[in-house]
Parts: structure tokens; C-alpha cells; sequence
């Protein structure tokens, strides 16, 4: 029988590559959007289905995880067997901005969704995206055992997230689990998330576009691993027997420094002419090193990685360079925009 599959978050890196995922193994996958004055489908429209058609399998509602009673009406509609939640304002900086925006979306929000869940009488899978940012202060290697110790507003909101979700599990019964996923990258990358903006600017310093790269703290220790692969991890975490929660990481640690020295020198450049400090890109508490131990993901779902930071370095600079080619100056503009707008 057709599984379906219900993923807030679909336009999102994750979500992109967990729809196609699903689709390829056979599931009708619906997916949440927010309204947006633009398209906001990018990463999904290679996917697209014409819906007068019969025998569509990815279909996309609007919706919002601010919005408990419309997420109530599609659940109900939907009946999916496996639910991932996501949606997220999953950017840490952003978040000492907007705490309470983050509270609502990355914390509240899954309270929504799980009440949605309960509400619509239904019994799904249900797969929450918690993170490495739980650790915060405490040092690696960190494992499923480890204690939490949130550094961000960001993070606060996701120990609520992950807590509450263990917490239906227990006190309802649902097959509710927490994937615990290490810092994870790809070419659909957001633009403002540190890997993506070094090979963005790789390439466009490679095409002598720019000149400079505004950076904040090169000491930062991350477990890079590729989101095409961890989306795997997810999906096998709801086909276990029992529910239980996975630590999904490489455990490779390698500084920005690192990542910013290989990807620069793939390109044939020196990343210490281009790169300079500034502090609007520090955060108020950082988080110094989070290298992951995925050994129980590795003994019980038979996951592994097998690309880490220092090769992710070079296929998303050749990726960039890539989509630079084809791109030309409206890509070029679009990386300009990146230290306009954001952190
Ligand atoms: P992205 O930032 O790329 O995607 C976030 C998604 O959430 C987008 O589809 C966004 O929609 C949607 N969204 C944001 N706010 C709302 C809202 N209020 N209602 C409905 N949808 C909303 O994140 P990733 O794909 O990188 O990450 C997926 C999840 O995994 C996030 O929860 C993130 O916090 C978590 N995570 C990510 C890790 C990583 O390294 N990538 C590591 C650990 C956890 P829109 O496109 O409209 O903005
Ligand atoms: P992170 O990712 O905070 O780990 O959260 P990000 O790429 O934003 O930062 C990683 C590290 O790089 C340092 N850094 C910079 N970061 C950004 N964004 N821009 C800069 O210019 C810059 N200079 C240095 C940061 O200080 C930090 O130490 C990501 C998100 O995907 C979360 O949603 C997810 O939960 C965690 O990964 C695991």
C-alpha cells in the first residue's frame, strides 16, 4: 500500500531532499509552504507535479507552524503514516534577533503539530528535527547521552522541541523520535549559513566579482556532514520497531578556518587575501565545538556518512562554480545581498 508523508518544512534544504527521497521510494508526499509575496519553492520545483493531473504524488498546502487549527484541518485531510516536522527559523544567529519569533516556530511550533496530531485522532511516525545546538557548551565528542546545554535562543526553543516530543512518546504512546543531526550542508544550502557563504564567495572571487568575504569567528569546531545523506538517516528512523532517538553526525570536526583554507585553495585561491573579520557576525554566546559520535545510528540503523567537512568543502565549491556559469550577474548580485540583509 501508498505511504504518505506529511513534511513541514519542504522548502528547506532538508525538506527538498527528504521529498525527493519519499518520492523515489514510492510515497505521496504532501508538504507545507508559507504564503510569500514571491515563490519561495526553489528547491523543490524540479519536483514539481501539475495538479490536474492524475496520480500526483507531491502535493503542497499552505500553512504556517504559527497556525495550530490549520495544521489540525490538514492532518486530518491528509492521515499521513509518517509526519516530519522540519520547519524551523533554524538560523542561531538570527535568533539572539528574534527570540520570540524563534520561540514560536522552532519551540512552539511543535507543540502545535503534535497536538494537531492528537487532535486529528490519527497515529503517524513522527520524525522531530532536533540538533547538535542542544550540546551548546558541553564539550565532544557528544552522543545521545550527552547533556544539553543551550546557547542560543535557537537552541532553547529546540530543547523544548526535543523534550516534548519524548514527552508524547511517553505519555501518549506515539511513535515520536528525535534525530539529533549534526551540522549538515549541500549545494541548497542557505545562503547565510557559514559553508555556503564561503563557496558562494569562493566562486564569485573566483570570477573576479568580488573581492572581500566579511567573516566573524574562524575558531569555531563543526561536524559537517551532506544533507543528501542525513535525510536517509531520517527516514530510517521511523522504520524501526521501537521509537528511540539518533545522534546523525560524521565524526569529523574540522574549524571554519579549515573549511574556509580548503575551499579557497580548490579554487586556486588564498583565502588570507580575501577574508576579513567582522563582528556583526559574532554571536552574544558561541558554540566552540560540536563533533558528533553517530555510533548507535551506525549499530542500529546501519547509517553511515561518508562525505565530512573537508570533502564537502570541494563539492560545494564545485557546485557554486557551477551555478555561477550558468548563472552570471543576477547570481552575482544575489551574493552581494547576502551582507545587506542578514547575519
Ligand atoms: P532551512 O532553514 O533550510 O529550512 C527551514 C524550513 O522551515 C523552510 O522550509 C521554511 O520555509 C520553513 N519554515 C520556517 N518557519 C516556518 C513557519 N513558521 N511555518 C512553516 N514553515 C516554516 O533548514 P534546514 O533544511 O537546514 O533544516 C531543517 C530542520 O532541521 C530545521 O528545523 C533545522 O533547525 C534543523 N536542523 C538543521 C541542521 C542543519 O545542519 N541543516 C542540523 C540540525 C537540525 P521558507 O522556505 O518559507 O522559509
Ligand atoms: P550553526 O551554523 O550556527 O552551527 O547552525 P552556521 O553555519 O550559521 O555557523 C557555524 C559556525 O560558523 C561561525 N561563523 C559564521 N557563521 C555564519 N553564519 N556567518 C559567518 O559569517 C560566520 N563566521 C563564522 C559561527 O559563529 C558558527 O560557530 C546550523 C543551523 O543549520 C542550525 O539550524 C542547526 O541546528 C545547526 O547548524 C546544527
Amino acid at each position: 500500500m501508498t505511504k504518505t508523508a506529511f513534511i513541514t518544512g519542504i522548502t528547506g534544504q532538508d525538506g527538498s531532499y527528504l521529498a525527493e527521497l519519499l518520492l523515489n521510494k514510492g510515497y505521496e508526499v504532501h508538504g507545507l509552504i508559507r504564503r510569500a509575496s514571491t515563490f519561495n519553492t526553489a528547491r523543490i520545483d524540479h519536483l514539481y507535479e501539475d495538479p490536474h493531473d492524475t496520480g500526483v504524488k507531491l502535493t503542497l498546502h499552505y500553512g504556517d507552524l504559527s497556525d495550530g487549527v490549520r495544521l489540525v484541518t490538514l492532518l486530518n485531510e491528509i492521515k499521513p503514516d509518517e509526519v516530519y516536522n522540519l520547519a524551523a527559523q533554524s538560523h542561531v544567529r538570527v535568533s539572539f534577533d528574534e527570540p520570540e519569533h524563534t520561540a514560536d516556530t522552532t519551540g512552539t511550533g511543535t507543540i502545535r503539530l503534535l497536538e494537531a496530531v492528537r487532535l486529528a485522532g490519527i497515529q503517524p511516525r513522527f520524525y522531530q528535527a532536533s540538533s547538535s545546538e542542544l550540546y551548546g557548551a558541553t564539550p565532544p565528542p557528544q552522543n545521545e547521552d550527552t547533556p544539553f546545554y543551550p546557547r542560543s535562543p535557537y537552541a532553547a526553543a529546540k530543547l523544548y522541541s526535543y523534550w516534548i516530543t519524548k514527552n508524547y512518546r511517553e505519555a501518549y504512546g506515539l511513535f515520536a523520535v528525535n534525530g539529533i543531526l549534526f551540522n549538515h550542508e549541500s549545494p541548497r544550502r542557505g545562503e547565510t549559513f557559514v559553508t555556503r557563504k564561503i563557496t558562494r564567495a569562493v566562486a564569485a572571487i573566483k570570477a573576479g566579482k568580488q573581492k572581500e568575504l566579511f567573516m566573524g569567528n574562524l575558531d569555531a569546531v563543526r561536524d559537517w556532514g551532506y544533507a543528501a545523506e542525513y535525510v536517509e538517516g531520517m527516514w530510517r528512523m521511523l522504520q524501526t520497531d521501537e521509537p528511540e532517538d539518533f545522534v546523525l553526525a560524521t565524526g569529523v570536526g574540522i574549524t571554519v578556518r579549515e573549511f574556509l583554507e580548503i575551499s579557497f585553495s580548490h579554487a586556486g585561491l588564498d583565502w588570507e587575501e580575501h577574508v576579513r573579520f567582522d563582528e556583526r557576525y559574532l554571536r552574544p554566546t558561541e558554540v566552540d565545538a560540536l563533533i558528533g559520535d553517530p555510533s548507535k545510528a551506525a549499530e542500529k540503523l546501519g547509517w553511515k556518512a561518508t562525505v565530512d567537512g573537508r570533502e564537502l568543502a570541494k563539492l560545494m565549491v564545485d557546485a557554486d562554480l557551477e551555478a555561477l556559469s550558468h548563472a552570471g550577474q543576477a547570481w552575482i548580485d544575489d551574493v552581494k545581498l547576502e551582507s545587506w540583509s542578514t547575519k
